[in-house]
């Protein structure tokens, strides 16, 4: 993406020229905030408890908990053969052949998606929907003689299938004869915020990337991004802001691979002429500014500590099937294998973010054959992995548990129910005892995030029948955490926390064999 955020230089360039288990919805404790606010008179401990009392919001937590998204990006581009279009395309170009939105909708489906983001509008302006507020979107196009609508069609499909439905929006638009000229054009950008947010039943995400140029005018476009939150809090409320939003992080890079420490809690910018208001508030919108948070430590507990106001913001990690975000017929040859796939789950789901892979229509409007056979592909082998938690059945025993939140609560595959130790232990531990000796090379870890998140480091044991043996260790584990490791053959295992912010609230603990080692 290109934002402040993502993509600094890409931006820079642009103002020059000119987007699995069980249900969601699990619900936050009624004092849980998802902001805080550090003051100097805090003990360096004060403001690290603090930072392990922030805690999702429901939306957040609903996002969170829904893993993997797809992306979808489709427009005049994709039958341009571009990635970026001038805003001059005629719309006369749009006209897929056998549009079907529900054949998209399976695919995903089928892959264990559980939204799907669309470029309703992409930075050449061309709306999929018929806007009231712009001749160039598909009402003229030759699809479906102009009648036609995708937004319609693939927020029915959505529905159809229990999927959740979003919307990509650029604010940066290189058709639109007002962008330049600020306040006309945030009137006609929240304009088309609101039919998106009115006439496509529910949205879960609303998409913005901070990509900003000049427009006919010369000047330069001055987005009001809160104006703009305004409009989908009162409209959408369940729906999180992605990127210039305030709900959810771009990851950093394009590539697939989040961090191997990643924090949902990290610093954010707050005038402090501000900062008794912000006390008070019971939302972080109007103190909210977009800054660049791409850097590999935002969230330790050195940021932690220097830091005036900290802001529950996990993670989205964006990465597209193909080298580019459209179609195009020659990168046929180079949609990502499963195993490649598979490596980026591990690396984004499997590190406390939510995988949001871009998988674009091709000019017939459908999911080409060799990204639908890839992404079932990858499905295979994650159900071959993951389907059967080999610690199920496990006699459970750890150095301590509070009174309803004992270490059985880890193996129970609820949501709700967790493991939590006193707060004044050191290293907490469980250990799994298996009724016989189990092979295993894949471990799943998760925090209770409504809890908040604060495991810092942490260590699996196998014991060799006279000692414990050290067989993967890892920093943060978040809403969840996925471990490779050497196939290991035991009896028993041991998780130590070795560093911990507060007393950790750990909702699940898993381990596996894969069948074929990815
Ligand atoms: C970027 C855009 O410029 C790309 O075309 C794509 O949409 C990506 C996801 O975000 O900012």
């Amino acid at each position: 993406m290109k934002t402040p955020i993502p993509g600094v230089a890409s931006w820079i360039t642009l103002c020059i020229i000119s987007l699995c288990s069980g249900s969601v919805g699990q619900t936050v404790r009624p004092d849980a905030r998802n902001f805080t606010v550090l003051d100097s008179l805090d003990s360096p401990e004060a403001r690290i408890a603090k930072a392990a009392r922030v805690a999702p919001s429901q939306r957040q937590l609903t996002w969170q908990r829904r893993e993997f998204v797809a992306f979808v990006h489709f427009t005049v581009n994709t039958f341009t053969d571009r990635e970026w279009g001038e805003g001059m395309e005629d719309p006369a170009v749009f006209n897929p052949t056998h549009l079907d939105a529900r054949q998209w909708v399976r695919v995903f489906r089928d892959a264990g998606m559980k939204l799907v983001i669309i470029t309703a509008k992409h930075h050449d302006g061309f709306c999929l929907w018929p806007s009231k507020y712009t001749e160039h979107s598909v009402k003229n196009s030759p699809w479906k003689k102009g009648k036609g609508d995708v937004l319609r069609e693939l927020s029915r499909a959505c529905r159809e299938a229990g999927l959740a439905f979003g919307v990509y929006l650029s604010p940066w638009d290189r058709h639109e004869r007002t962008y330049g000229d600020s306040p006309k054009y945030n009137e006609h950008f929240r304009n088309q915020l609101r039919e998106l947010l009115t006439n496509y039943g529910e949205i879960a995400e609303v998409w913005f990337d901070g990509a900003c140029g000049e427009g006919p005018n010369g000047k330069r476009q001055v987005y009001d991004w809160r104006s703009y939150y305004e409009v989908i809090r009162k409209l959408q409320p369940n729906a999180v802001i992605f990127g210039m939003g305030p709900d959810v992080r771009w990851v950093g890079t394009e590539s697939g691979y989040g961090r191997e420490t990643e924090w949902s809690v990290v610093p954010v910018t707050v005038q402090e002429e501000r900062v008794a208001e912000l006390r008070r508030a019971s939302t972080f919108d109007s103190f909210f500014t977009a800054g660049d948070l791409t850097a590999e430590d935002l969230g330790s507990r050195k940021k932690v500590l220097g830091s005036r106001a900290l802001l529950w913001y996990p993670a989205e990690t964006d990465v597209s099937i193909r080298p580019g975000w459209f179609y195009h017929a020659k990168e046929d040859t180079s949609v990502k294998s499963p195993e490649k796939l598979v490596d980026i789950y591990y690396s984004s789901v499997g590190r406390n973010s939510v995988l949001l892979l871009n998988v674009p229509p091709d000019r017939r409007g459908l999911i080409h054959e060799n990204d639908a056979r890839s992404l079932a592909g990858m499905r295979r082998i994650l159900d071959a992995t993951f389907s059967k938690n080999l610690a199920r059945g496990a006699r459970v025993l750890t150095s301590n548990a509070l009174k309803g939140h004992e270490g059985r609560f880890l193996l129970d595959g609820r949501y709700g129910t967790y493991w939590k130790p006193g707060a004044s232990e050191d290293s907490p531990w469980v250990v799994f005892e298996f009724p016989r000796e189990l092979a295993l090379d894949r471990a799943s870890l998760a925090e209770y995030i409504p809890e908040g998140q604060h495991v810092e480091a942490f260590r699996l044991e196998s014991w060799d029948g006279a000692a414990w043996k050290e067989f993967a260790r890892g920093t943060t584990i978040g809403y969840r955490r996925l471990l490779r490791f050497n196939l290991v053959t035991t009896h028993k295992v041991r998780l130590t926390i070795e560093g911990c912010r507060s007393a950790p609230a750990l909702n699940s603990f898993g381990l596996y064999r894969t069948p074929s080692g990815l």
